[in-house]
């Protein structure tokens, strides 16, 4: 499965954003972006991806077997639009339901239990985190906080397009993705993938939770954020 990690959602299950709808429904939508329903059109929609490319299941408040369950589910509706499931924080949980792979912290479980061809993603707030995360074999990198969020206020560090330009630029050699976290809307999509590039290594790609994840149509949301990501400013 291909690893597009242009639009990259993070779910979360909490009632305020998932205002009393499911959360399984929420990622299809997203998934589909402006896609039509129907085969034929999904077919097509595969090879012009107009929804989120990546989904991470992140759950802080559920139980393990409701995470299996949920994550299942979440499993199941990934596959149909050939995008990879990656598990927050659980390796157990990405390998009960065969999940694409992981996101972990900087001190998360061990990778032992996972297969060799798993994606682990890694979160990395500065420098010196970048480099013990790709030190450590992450496929890619989550890097920031990006903007101050609600949907996470304990975030080590707020770094803005300069910290993450910098973090970019100092791990430039590496083959490492690269997507930016917090705080990320319509508003300011275009300034992140276009204005935090180190000259010598870019974005991959934006992760989005409640821009998509508590939009009143998450099916729009994604579609409107692939169109700016894939749309220079007239300033950059
Ligand atoms: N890690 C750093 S910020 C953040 C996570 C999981 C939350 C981002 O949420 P939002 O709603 O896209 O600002
Ligand atoms: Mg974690």
């Amino acid at each position: 499965m291909p690893l597009d990690l242009s639009l990259y959602l993070v779910t979360d299950s909490t009632p305020a954003i998932l205002k009393g709808r499911d959360l399984c429904w929420v990622v299809e939508e997203a998934l589909k972006g402006g896609k039509t329903a129907g085969i034929d059109i999904l077919a097509l929609c595969l090879l012009i991806s107009v929804g989120v490319t990546v989904v991470q299941y992140r759950d802080k408040t559920n139980d393990t077997g409701v995470l299996v369950e949920t994550a299942r589910k979440l499993h199941q509706i990934t596959q149909k639009y050939n995008v990879p499931l990656l598990i927050n924080d659980r390796v157990d949980v990405a390998v009960a339901v065969g999940a694409e792979g992981v996101h972990l912290g900087q001190d998360d479980m061990s990778l032992k239990l996972l297969p060799a061809n798993a994606i682990v993603g890694i979160s990395a707030s500065c420098l010196e985190e970048a480099k013990k995360a790709i030190a450590d074999g992450a496929d890619y990198l989550g890097v920031g906080t990006m903007f101050a969020t609600p949907t996470k206020t304990n975030t080590k560090s707020v770094i803005g397009t300069a910290g993450t330009q910098a973090i970019l630029d100092a791990i430039s050699d590496a083959s490492v993705g690269t997507v930016s976290i917090g705080g990320i809307n319509h508003g300011n999509a275009q300034r992140v993938i276009y204005q935090s590039q180190s000259p010598k290594k870019g974005l991959d790609g934006v992760a989005i939770v409640s821009a998509i994840m508590a939009a009143d149509d998450p099916k729009a949301s994604a579609e409107k954020f692939i169109q700016l990501i894939k749309t220079p400013p007239p300033f950059a």
